[in-house]
């Protein structure tokens, strides 16, 4: 199975680290086409290549994807326009948000339907559901 992960990166790279143990976890169920985007080294500056490449590789990878994966409690406008797309190309899309931040998940991602939505406060207590999520995910793409 091949994982689009998305995180922020010009919203903000406070969640880097957290983004790179969640890659970990979904090493289990395939390849995470966007490994680096748990990169410390990337800051909010960004990749060394212009943003058409940029663009363009990451709707390419996304286009490819089975699943999409998005890290959602720091707000990004490029993790938003991501999800946008891959619902409209019947991508399945779960989004994990940290629901303890003062902000609420924005309506037009909680109310869209084409994207799950699970909600934790640790890493620990993401893990056991990004797992029955996964399961349940590979059962049915088995049927
Ligand atoms: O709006 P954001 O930058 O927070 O959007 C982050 C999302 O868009 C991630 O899931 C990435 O897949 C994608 N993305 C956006 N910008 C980049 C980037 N450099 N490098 C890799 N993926 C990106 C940005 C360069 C720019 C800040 C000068």
């Amino acid at each position: 199975m091949k994982i689009y992960f998305a995180g922020s990166i010009s919203g903000g790279r406070q969640d880097a680290a957290l983004y790179m143990q969640i890659i970990s976890l979904l090493r289990k169920y395939g390849e995470v086409l966007t490994e680096h985007i748990g990169a410390e080294s990337l800051t909010s500056l960004g990749e060394a290549l212009d943003d058409k490449t940029i663009h363009d590789r990451d709707i390419a990878w996304l286009r490819s994807a089975d699943m999409m994966v998005a890290e959602v409690t720091t707000p990004s406008l490029g993790v938003g326009y991501e999800i946008g797309k891959a619902t409209e190309w019947k991508i399945p899309v779960l989004c994990l948000y940290r629901a303890a931040t003062n902000r609420r998940l924005s309506g037009m991602l909680a109310g869209c339907g084409g994207a799950a939505v699970i909600e934790y406060l640790t890493l620990t207590e993401l893990e056991p559901l990004l797992d029955e999520h996964l399961d349940t995910h590979k059962l049915l793409q088995a049927l």
